[in-house]
């Protein structure tokens, strides 16, 4: 699967928590590499390949002693993680302490001294194979809250190179990031950047506000700049999006249309297709739209002849506690629900904890009436993008969370507040009943959105913030 050598002096260099391949053990010891297709390595490939560019991340396995190498053109460098390392950097601090408190803690944060230096230590270790990596004068991007301190560290090491930043969540409100024990060695590290990116202008000012707060920055002229330790950095909002082209392709293959009539066949043709897709995440609001369906069954404004509804949940973070819990919770809620209301051989909810093939996902947002994106926060969620870019008939219909970072673009969905349940209650009975003309028109206006803002004008706009000429 490799291919050439990785080049020594990148002039772009990416850095990320994961790499774009996973490293695979077999049982007999030997391993695989796997290529995990996100978005942005799609979006982020041929300015890569342009440019000498070259990835650094984990390869998702602890103690994984990977030499550099070159994939279909890519130079990847793989950061070793001891087991250790994982539980307290990654799954401890980054995802036990940042993501919920980023995440309005819609659960409870836990602060732990040794998570926070295992924090440290691995985003000094990334730092340092970016400064062995990256050429003289190189461009930088690093990707995400588990890599906060990279840009103030890196800028120490190599003060020649020219520093991005992007957030993939969202950046919180000053009182609750005041919580964080280690809040102004978080806000220095950022401000090692020359541009530090958000999904939404929210998070631009509460980072502007807290670089003074906490950090001693001070304001310019320009909003959206700040100025510390005698540098200019700037701020920015870079809503993400995703490869639209490609899944309305997709979407339109002769394949993925079957398989979506197939699907509606399989669950009995009912009248309505209710559909949830999301990493099993306690920011996603899952439970809230299972609420808002028990009821609308119980009140009976809904039969399971009228509708069904599936809820894809991709299996996410399992070693955190939190999503122990909430995994307990979500099932239990799926077992009332058909306990109480399936016919035998027709549930009311079925419930898939696995992840599934693209073209199948597709064909499940192609064959769904109504989707149903309610987190109680999110940076932007892709999925709302997706199941638009797949309704090239203008068909479906999507009710989105005010509380995602999509709903500044997607104003024609319908958006509720995912704590009022009757809201979210008679947007759902909305959407079940909408007239098609009335789909169709909010349809039309979500798609010319999507289509027009796709991933790489998003990737295009940071690096040509950051001064890169990107490839076309
Ligand atoms: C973070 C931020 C922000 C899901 N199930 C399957 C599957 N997926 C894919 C979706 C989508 C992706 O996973 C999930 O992206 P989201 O944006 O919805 O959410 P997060 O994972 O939380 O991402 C988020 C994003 O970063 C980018 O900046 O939008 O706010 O939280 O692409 O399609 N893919 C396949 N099978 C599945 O079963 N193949």
């Amino acid at each position: 699967m490799s291919s050439g050598e990785p080049v020594t002096a990148a002039d772009l260099v990416v850095v990320a928590n994961r790499l774009p391949v996973d490293l695979e053990r077999h049982p007999d010891g030997s391993t695989t590499w796997k290529r995990s297709p996100g978005g942005l390595v799609t979006a982020l490939e041929p300015t890569l390949r342009a440019r000498e560019g070259a990835w650094v991340g984990w390869p998702g396995v602890p103690d994984a002693e990977v030499e550099p190498f070159a994939e279909d053109g890519l130079s990847l460098f793989p950061v070793t993680l001891t087991a250790q390392e994982v539980a307290d950097y990654y799954e401890g601090f980054s995802n036990g302490t940042l993501w919920p408190l980023y995440h309005d803690v819609v659960a409870p944060p836990q602060f732990h001294r040794h998570w926070w230096r295992a924090y440290t230590a691995v985003n000094q270790r990334f730092a340092e194979e970016v400064a062995k990596v990256a050429a003289h004068g190189a461009t930088v991007w690093v990707q995400d809250y588990q890599l906060q301190l990279v840009p103030g560290r890196l800028r120490e090491l190599r003060p020649d190179l020219r520093i991005g930043f992007f957030l993939h969540i969202p950046f919180p409100p000053v009182e609750l990031f005041r919580q964080l024990p280690w809040r102004t060695r978080i806000m220095e590290g950022l401000l090692g950047a020359d541009l530090v990116g958000f999904h939404t202008d929210g998070g631009v000012r509460n980072f502007h506000w807290l670089a003074q707060e906490l950090a001693g920055a001070t304001p310019d002229r320009d909003p959206e700049i700040v100025q510390h330790g005698g540098r200019r950095i700037r701020l920015g909002a870079f809503p993400i999006s995703i490869d639209s082209g490609r899944l309305d392709a997709l979407s339109r293959t002769p394949e993925v249309e079957k398989r979506a009539a197939e699907i509606r066949e399989e669950l009995g043709n009912p009248k309505k297709i209710i559909l949830g897709v999301d990493r099993l995440d306690y920011t996603k609001g899952i439970d809230v739209r299972l609420r808002a369906f028990h009821e609308l069954l119980a009140e009976q404004r809904v039969t399971v002849d009228d509708a069904v509804m599936i809820q894809l949940a991709t299996p996410s973070r399992e070693r955190v506690e939190h999503y122990q819990q909430m995994r307990n919770d979500i099932e239990q809620a799926v077992g009332r629900i058909n306990g109480e209301f399936a016919r035998v051989g027709h549930p009311a909810v079925h419930y898939l904890h696995r992840s599934l093939p693209r073209e199948e996902l597709a064909a499940f947002f192609l064959a769904a009436d109504v989707m149903l994106v309610t987190p109680l926060r999110d940076g932007m969620n892709l999925v709302a993008k997706e199941y638009i870019a797949c309704r090239h008939d203008d068909g479906g219909c999507l009710v989105l969370s005010e509380f995602a970072g999509a709903a500044i673009e997607l104003t024609s969905a319908l958006l509720v507040n995912p704590h009022d349940t009757d809201g979210v209650k008679e947007a759902l009975h909305a959407a079940l009943t909408m007239g098609p003309e009335e789909g169709a028109k909010r349809m039309r206006t979500l798609r010319r959105q999507v289509m027009d803002h796709d991933v790489d004008r998003w990737a295009a706009a940071f690096l040509e913030a950051l001064g890169v000429k990107v490839a076309q």
